[in-house]
């Protein structure tokens, strides 16, 4: 048992996004070792939007580290939606791409969801195919969204329990807030090994009265909104674990660049929680870390291994 008055523990992102960067690579060793390819990840992005380079160039660097192959495919701004789903086409069959992913967000005029279902649901290593995310919602086996997948992971490593406990997701998009929420409050006995968490979903028309209430009540509070402050020490009950998936950019006084800030008033917070995520190096690391898994498992599953 923790007491308010001791400081939250920091979930420690990097040092677990480490390990399974060295769980992949060891498994991929392996698994070329056993005379199949070595696993290829194609990565689409669509314009210049700076902070979409930086991620793309982050996921380029930890296949560089485990091993797996990779090539970036950078188109204009102007492109079409009908030339990206061309390319998306040629790449679903080229077998020699094992993971295909679409960098988000897209120039406006292309539709995402559009996008997202044209990658085939094999090479769909962000899980953000409608097939994917039905089978998560089913209880299926199939790709499971990184980000989603990472917190999972942080939760587990860190021992923090979810059985019968009541988590609050903040955030109700498609590719992270509603996937955490399946993951959490889903069957433990079930293929995707849900977390048996009593969960509520809260969202902009939530009312602040509100989400403080629910908060209060919170074993583990997730947050995925991209509101820097919005999780103030008042409305964490102590002990909880806080898992902080919001990033914002904003101008850092001391240096005159920008920093990356999370939804969460951290140093406030960390006062009465009894985990939290820091931001940066919580939950973004992981987010890259387990694309590395999803693309070994995709390119296993298409070797027909069935051993992930
Ligand atoms: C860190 C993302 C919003 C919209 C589209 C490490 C990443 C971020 C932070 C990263 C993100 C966020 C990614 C840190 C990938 C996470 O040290 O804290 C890594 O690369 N991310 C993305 O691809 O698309 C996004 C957030």
């Amino acid at each position: 048992m923790r007491f308010a008055s001791n400081m939250a523990q920091i979930i420690d992102g990097n040092r677990i996004a480490n390990e399974v960067r060295c769980e992949v690579r060891l498994q991929l060793e392996k698994f070329v070792g056993a005379g199949n390819r070595v696993p290829h990840l194609t990565a689409i992005i669509v314009g210049e939007d700076p902070a979409s380079q930086t991620y793309v160039e982050k996921k380029i660097i930890a296949c560089k580290e485990v091993g797996i192959s990779s090539e970036t495919k950078a188109l204009p701004i102007t492109t079409t939606q009908e030339e990206l789903l061309k390319l998306i086409d040629e790449l679903n069959n080229d077998d020699k791409v094992n993971g295909l992913l679409v960098q988000l967000p897209l120039p406006a005029g292309i539709d995402e969801r559009i996008i997202c279902n044209a990658v085939s649901a094999a090479k769909d290593v962000d899980g953000f195919n409608e097939l994917n995310i039905g089978r998560l919602a089913l209880d299926m086996k199939g790709i499971v969204p990184a980000t989603p997948l990472g917190v999972k992971t942080l939760l587990e490593r860190y021992n923090i329990n979810t059985f019968g406990r009541n988590a609050v997701v903040i955030g109700r998009s498609k590719n992270v807030s509603l996937p955490i929420a399946i993951l959490l409050h889903s069957d433990g006995r079930n293929a995707t090994k849900g977390m048996d968490a009593t969960v509520t979903i809260c969202h902009r028309y939530t009312p602040p009265k509100e989400l403080t209430r629910v908060c209060r009540q919170a074993d583990i509070i997730v947050v995925a909104v991209g509101k820097p402050g919005l999780i103030t020490k008042d409305m964490v009950k102590p002990g909880a674990c806080i898992i902080d998936v919001g990033i914002s950019r904003i101008p850092d006084e001391a240096t005159g660049k920008f920093k990356l800030v999370g939804d969460v008033e951290f140093d406030e917070v960390r006062e009465v929680a009894g985990h939290i995520t820091p931001v940066p190096g919580g939950v973004g690391p992981m987010t890259v870390a387990m694309l590395m898994k999803n693309t070994l498992n995709a390119a296993k599953s298409q070797a027909g291994c069935a051993d992930k």
